[in-house]
């Protein structure tokens, strides 16, 4: 009885939507909203706006610069800019990419005056800070989406009208970042290094794109650009890899100190108009550990067990545990 009037309720609820024109809304996973056709072309066109559950994998700010700076006039500089990744749990063996950009304006496309003055691009940042969420917990995401360069990403589909913002709700907090798929440079490049690419995403870069993972045994090609928001090439000896610095910082202020052969882990990631190829491991910041180039809650997500984060785990990470052991 009482599930017929809840559905009643909705019927109602889904008429009006359809009488006052409103978009449609739904609850999809991760794997559903990134389906791509043979071309690499996003697919999913179901409803106007979805709601999608997952874990936070970044921080917003070591990911991209979100100072708002409205004096830009430079076409395609989009000024104060925010993302996320977060990643589907369980079956669900795909994530994606929330983004929010200052100044829309600027782009050819969009007609004047479609940005954010500086006040309100701060208190849009300050809306979507408010969840205070951080890696590691379990957000829900409810927006419009475009695609581009190889992904669905919840967007306001640079349209600054209120109607149009994205919400991103804290579910769960604490659930714990995923611990980082190994992949293998044999699992992205076929034999001439060429990315393999798989329609249904079940393998190569589509499989692994907005997740966690991690590359064991590699070396830098030329490691001098070193800095924030470089590119460098990482190879295995045979196959490479594009691995993105973010702007965290251990890259700003730090060096490249690695000793090779090292590990990498990142957020796979695709940006690139060819959209069967140009996928690149994420790495937002760097601790100068030595040996695995990744922010230290991806290395914490690696190994959970080595509490003092100096690459083992022994005694020592069993006694900080036994210290707090059952303390509130
Ligand atoms: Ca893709
Ligand atoms: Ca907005
Ligand atoms: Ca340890």
């Amino acid at each position: 009885m009482k599930s017929s009037i809840v559905s009643v309720v909705a019927l109602g609820l889904a008429l009006a939507g359809i009488v006052r024109g409103g978009p449609s809304v739904a609850q999809v996973s991760h794997t559903e909203f990134q389906a791509v056709d043979q071309t690499g072309e996003q697919t999913y066109k179901a409803s106007d706006k979805v709601i999608l559950e997952g874990i936070v994998l970044n921080n917003p700010s070591d990911m991209l610069d979100p100072t708002a700076d409205d004096t830009i006039t430079e076409t395609f500089n989009i000024s104060g800019q925010w993302q996320i990744y977060f990643q589907g749990e369980g079956d669900d063996h795909a994530g994606t990419a929330v983004w929010l950009g200052q100044l829309y304006s600027n782009l050819p496309w969009v007609e004047p005056d479609g940005g954010y003055s500086n006040e309100e691009f701060i208190a849009e940042l300050n809306r979507l800070n408010a969840a205070q969420f951080s890696p590691g917990d379990r957000i829900r995401v409810t927006g419009y989406f475009l695609s581009y360069k190889g992904k669905l990403n919840i967007n306001e589909q640079h349209n600054k009208d209120p109607d149009h913002d994205f919400t991103v709700e804290l579910l769960e907090r604490g659930v714990g970042l995923p611990r980082p798929e190994v992949v293998t440079l044999d699992e992205l490049k076929d034999d001439s290094d060429s990315f393999i690419f798989d329609p249904n995403r079940q393998r190569g870069g589509e499989y692994h794109q907005a997740r966690l993972i991690k590359i064991e045994d590699v070396n830098f090609v030329d490691a001098n650009d070193w800095g924030p928001n470089a590119e460098l090439m990482i190879t295995d000896g045979t196959k490479t890899l594009p691995v993105k610095l973010g702007r965290g910082n251990g890259i700003y202020a730090g060096s490249n100190n690695l000793t090779e052969p090292f590990d990498v882990i990142g957020i796979m990631d695709q940006e690139s108009f060819d959209l069967t190829g140009g996928y690149r491991l994420y790495v937002m910041n760097y601790d100068g550990n030595g040996s695995i180039l990744a922010t230290r809650e991806h290395r914490m997500a690696n190994k959970p067990g080595d509490t003092n984060m100096n690459g083992v785990v022994d005694f020592v990470d069993l006694a900080r545990l036994g210290e707090d052991w059952l303390k509130d």
